[in-house]
């Protein structure tokens, strides 16, 4: 049953990369929030509305699993959770791309030198769909985090990561050879049924981030 009484629930990044823009985001749609910083359920003092601050990676099943009607997190981390939520619409920041690279003065220098190969990632599935769509095969090596340096360890011969202006690429010696994914913020929203009234609030919310992005242009 929908209990109308109960406030939307935004998950929002608690801090990383994400976070100040979402926040300025609802901000300047007029949410008015107490002091954020402090506590991980935030109510807003204008509207029916509470945030949830969590890791990022934890955002899309929560919002699948409607423990938050709404989320605001990379397409990255939606598409590799594959993850059962609607996409509402694509925001103009946390941009970046999911992107293949390789020792710059190695024998790998595109994707078709891929075969047989090792490619260390913190993202299996989107990789795998990868290889998969040009016929490759190689092994994919999943690591949480440091991906960058598995070549140098000899973990692995490539990496895919998550690039915005090259700099940390560059640092580790390695080269882009392609775009696997192109990302960027998504606001997206439970498949669970929603009330009415919740439903009526993200209608205007989104109409009300639409003139946002608009006025910023
Ligand atoms: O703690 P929590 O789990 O919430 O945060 P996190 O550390 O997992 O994520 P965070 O805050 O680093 O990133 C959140 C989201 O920001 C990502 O999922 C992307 O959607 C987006 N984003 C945009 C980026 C980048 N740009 C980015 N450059 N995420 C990560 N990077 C990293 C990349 O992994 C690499 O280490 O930055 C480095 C490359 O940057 P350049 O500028 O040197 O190319
Ligand atoms: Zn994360």
């Amino acid at each position: 049953t929908l209990d109308s009484s109960t406030s939307l629930r935004i998950a929002v990044q608690k801090s990383g990369r994400l976070t100040d823009k979402t926040l300025n985001l609802l901000e300047g749609i007029g949410l008015k929030f107490d002091d954020y910083k402090r506590s991980l359920l935030v109510k807003c003092r204008n509207f029916d509305v509470e945030l949830l601050l969590i890791r990022d990676d934890d955002i899309p099943e929560y919002v699948e699993d409607g423990v938050c009607d709404l989320g605001f997190v990379g397409a990255n981390t939606v598409a590799e959770d594959e993850a059962d939520v609607t996409i509402l619409r694509g925001l103009d920041y946390g941009v970046c791309r999911l992107s293949i690279a390789a020792p710059k003065a190695g024998d790998i220098q595109s994707a078709a030198d891929l075969n047989g190969k090792r490619i260390a990632t913190s993202y299996p599935v989107l990789t795998r769909k990868f290889l998969e769509s040009k016929g490759l095969s190689a092994d994919i090596v999943t690591l949480s985090g440091s991906v960058e340096i598995a070549p140098r360890l000899e973990i692995a011969d490539v990496i895919t990561d998550l690039v915005s202006t090259g700099g940390t690429l560059k640092a580790n010696g390695l080269q882009e050879l392609e775009t696997i994914f192109d990302s960027e913020t998504q606001l997206v929203k439970t498949n669970k049924p929603l009330s009415e009234g919740k439903q009526a609030l993200i209608e205007k919310f989104l109409q009300r981030i639409e003139g946002y992005q608009k006025a910023e242009k």
